[in-house]
């Protein structure tokens, strides 16, 4: 069996052909700076698969023609015949040579990271990739995972690890949940206060922290080099207290809030007619804007519980025409939608708990909007896998890796129209995760479960095949070093 995950469009091995042999190979790239960049990434990245270290880079001019080779190689034909996905590929592996070809250089990454599950080692212990041919394309464009850094704090070093992990299962979107009732986690030029007072507690004892906009910077860096869009949530007008702890005058009675250490939702607020209220909203979102290098900012709008819907839609219309005209695009929690939200604003539906919400969220499609699937009792990666179990939540449900990978985003929302769904994007809330092992555990292996929903045509997904081509990757993670959980609904081989 050939083990890839998410599954491929089109898959055929021919068992008797010569294996290429990866370990003594060479990585070829075009002289350009993204080529380059793609070769040297994919060099370091097989090298660790084969266990030999970096594989060699060269570009034409250096290439060594009696050299095993993977070339990878810009081809507007590359992937499925007729397919004109941006993000499509070929991959075509012999016992002399391995092409990734795409038509952009996204796509190059996507193939090598099917290269990279292909590695096996033969009877002389040696690195070898099996004689395949690949064409693939992607069911979404968006496929992400939403990330907590206020509940507990976590640093760019270990941001870095989630992104590598997202680049292994295709996934090209991490959205960082940056504040909320425990923390304020991202410097913001104009509020130097804002992330200095805001940021040094969390839940539990420890220390908190905030990411300033040079390690932000380092962050997008690292995740643009991968393809990977990072995706800020600044969540307003709920789930502030972090900043009403800061700023006395954004509470009707002018006094800062305590710092907040516990698990609650739902208690804290903004108030729209104060007037420190709209030069707050005005700051931050600007601010967060100019230092995003991607095209969208999130502006939350969740579990505001105790506002008329008049006040939560004049917040949800500053904060979209703030985000707007920074020249960004907006994303929205689902109760966004019961605002007037603009055409071209996505909606991120979460809560699979509240009943009876289909028709106003199909009327917000037919709006404009469009769907990004984070169904709670599916995709919030938080929840626990069994009652029993250590770490997580359970309000959404129990999510067991069957549960993660046996679902269709075009029904979760009964009516929706398939051309309204964006993508999907799983979630770590990090409520009861404090360490960096205990989010992997939780993501692994779930979070490639999600990510064959978001990629794979859902003819070509099979529960059966996946809980044996999932124990394969266990031996990446372990040489990796990321804790997962052995559920045994994983055919652990
Ligand atoms: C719901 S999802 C929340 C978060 C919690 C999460 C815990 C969403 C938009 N709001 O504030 O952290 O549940 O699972």
């Amino acid at each position: 069996m050939l083990s890839i995950i998410p599954q491929p469009l089109q898959v055929t091995h021919d068992e008797h052909a010569a294996v290429f042999p990866l370990g003594s190979a060479l990585v070829l790239t075009a002289d350009t700076d993204a080529e380059r960049s793609v070769g040297r990434l994919a060099a370091q990245r097989l090298g660790r698969a084969a266990e030999t270290g970096p594989l060699a880079h060269v570009t034409p001019g250096e290439r060594d023609l009696a050299a095993p080779t993977v070339v990878l190689v810009l081809d507007p034909a590359a992937g499925p015949e007729g397919s004109t996905h941006p993000e499509r590929y070929s991959l075509v592996v012999t016992g002399e040579e391995v092409v990734v070809s795409a038509a952009e250089p996204a796509g190059l990454q996507l193939g090598v990271s099917t290269l990279r599950q292909l590695v096996t080692t033969d009877a002389a212990g040696r690195a070898v990739v099996p004689a395949v041919v690949v064409h693939d394309a992607p069911r979404y464009g968006w496929r992400g995972l939403s990330f907590d850094l206020s509940r507990h704090f976590f640093r760019v070093e270990q941001l870095e690890r989630v992104v590598d992990l997202l680049v292994d299962y295709k996934l090209n979107v991490l959205h960082l949940h940056l504040t909320d009732d425990q923390g304020w986690r991202i410097e913001s030029p104009s509020r130097p206060e804002l992330a200095k007072e805001g940021s040094t507690w969390e839940i539990g004892d420890g220390p908190g922290g905030y990411l300033s906009v040079l390690e932000f910077d380092q962050l997008q860096d690292y995740a643009a080099e991968r393809f990977v869009a990072i995706v800020p949530e600044i969540d307003v007008p709920g789930h502030i207290n972090a900043a009403t702890h800061v700023y006395g005058d954004l509470n009707p009675d002018g006094k800062p809030t305590d710092e907040y250490r516990g698990m609650e939702v739902g208690f804290s607020k903004l108030t729209y007619d104060l007037p420190a209220t709209e030069p707050f909203l005005r700051d931050v979102f600007s601010d967060i804007a100019a230092i995003t290098r991607g095209e969208h900012v999130h502006i939350g709008g969740d579990e505001v519980f105790t506002m008329d819907p008049a006040e939560f839609a004049k917040f949800v219309e500053l904060c979209e025409r703030v985000v707007l005209d920074a020249g960004k695009k907006v994303v929205a929690w689902q109760e966004a939608a019961h605002a007037d939200v603009r055409p071209g604003t996505l909606i991120q539906f979460w809560d699979t708990n509240k009943k009876d919400h289909a028709p106003f969220l199909r009327a917000a499609t037919e709006e404009g909007a469009r769907f990004i699937m984070s169904p709670g009792n599916r995709a919030y990666l938080d929840m626990k896998y069994t009652a029993d179990y250590a770490l997580g939540q359970d309000w959404a449900g129990l999510v067991e890796v069957h549960d993660a990978y046996d679902w269709d985003p075009e029904t979760v929302i009964a009516g929706m129209p398939a051309e309204a769904i964006e993508g999907v994007e799983a979630a770590i809330w990090t409520e009861t995760l404090s360490t960096l092992d205990e989010v992997f555990e939780m993501l692994l292996p779930r979070l490639p479960a999600v990510a064959e929903v978001a990629w794979t045509d859902p003819a070509r997904k099979d529960w059966a095949s996946f809980r044996a081509r999932v124990a394969v990757e266990a031996a990446s993670w372990r040489r990796e070093g990321r804790a997962f959980h052995a559920s045994p609904q994983v055919v652990w081989s």
